[in-house]
């Protein structure tokens, strides 16, 4: 397990200096931010990154996220430019020792929250996704103030994106993502970069927009496209354990078994009635996972790929990027760390 932590570059108010400091850290995780989605990543840019990382004495090898153009999830004529770029954004990667890049399908939008500040009972503040606030929300109408949401969508363009996707099926957009793999994987194969896509976050449709990375019927699906090991999943416990019917120690189990568990975002998440649920700190009794179950999962099937402590709550006062404080983190890095160390050698 080599223990990593997300960093959002020079602006992140969480410096490396700081990452460098929780014990057992390996790695820093991150991305190049200024280039436009499905645009190659200029080399001086990865290399700067690297630079970077480096002289902190953390450890550069995964990349989160190289973004996928929707003209590929919509399978677009123009995708085909989009894919070669992508296919170059890996070659450069892997030139400067990157070994893992992280990626998801998700159609328009990432993870979605009703409210990213939350106030718990003890006055830290969570990230929370409750489904009577969703269904108060439209994306299409009024002002666009999801929270995290990509502020760069033109009202116009998201409407365009919108009737695009509904025209296309959930098939259909596994006959894309089947494409995409099906060109990128040899890519990555011959330059040896573990490719790990990120479950939907969270696993069910929102706003009518289809997603199939939701369970485990869809992951066997998922990994039956290419027998290629280099083909992977990020497993995020978290967004994949908010909703009940995946039993996630299992399915940790049954992947890392297979050798296709190359990242892993571990945190809890408290399940509540009707599909809503807040994000908790990592220890298990704060939430609905047993993370003792998950740890033991990748311990006992040797995992030795990366793994980082997901979203945490804003506490100690500290103020920031919703989810990514340094404390909570810190918190649950140590957390793990303490699991793994208490497994065994
Ligand atoms: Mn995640």
């Amino acid at each position: 397990m080599k223990l990593s932590f997300r960093w959002y570059g020079p602006d992140d108010p969480v410096t490396l200096q700081k990452i460098r400091q929780i014990p057992n850290m390996h790695g820093i995780v991150s991305a190049v931010y200024d280039v436009p989605v499905g645009e190659v990543w200029p080399e001086s840019s990865i290399l700067t990154l690297k630079k970077q990382i480096e002289d902190a004495g953390l450890a550069f090898e995964v990349i989160e996220s190289v973004p996928v153009h929707e003209d590929i999830k919509l399978g677009r004529p123009s995708r085909d430019r989009y894919i070669e770029n992508y296919k170059e954004t890996i070659r450069r990667l892997a030139k400067a020792g990157i070994k893992c890049i992280t990626y998801n399908f998700m159609p328009v939008f990432d993870w979605t929250r009703t409210q990213l500040d939350h106030q718990l009972p003890d006055g830290s503040t969570d990230l929370v996704y409750y489904a009577d606030q969703l269904a108060k929300m439209d994306p299409l109408k009024g002002e666009l103030s999801l929270p995290g949401w990509d502020s760069s969508y033109r009202k116009e363009d998201l409407r365009a994106l919108f009737d695009a996707y509904s025209q296309i099926t959930k098939e259909d957009l596994w006959q894309n993502l089947a494409h995409f793999l099906g060109e990128i994987l040899p890519v990555a194969a011959a330059c040896d970069v573990n490719m790990a896509i990120h479950p939907d976050d969270p696993p069910i449709d929102i706003f009518g927009l289809p997603r199939i990375i939701t369970d485990e019927q869809n992951l066997d699906r998922l990994l039956a496209l290419s027998d290629d090991p280099h083909h992977g999943l990020c497993f995020c416990t978290g967004s994949l354990g908010s909703s009940p019917k995946n039993d996630i120690p299992a399915m940790v189990r049954k992947y890392a078994a297979m050798g296709r568990i190359h990242f892993v975002h571990l945190r809890n998440v408290k399940l509540l009635p009707g599909g809503s649920f807040e994000e908790s700190a990592h220890f298990s009794g704060c939430g609905s996972l047993d993370m003792v179950a998950i740890v033991r999962a990748l311990h006992d099937n040797h995992f030795d790929g990366y793994l980082r402590p997901d979203h945490g709550r804003m506490i100690w006062g500290e103020t920031g990027k919703p989810g990514y404080g340094l404390y909570d983190r810190a918190l649950g890095a140590s957390y793990i760390t303490g699991i793994w160390e208490a497994l065994g050698a």
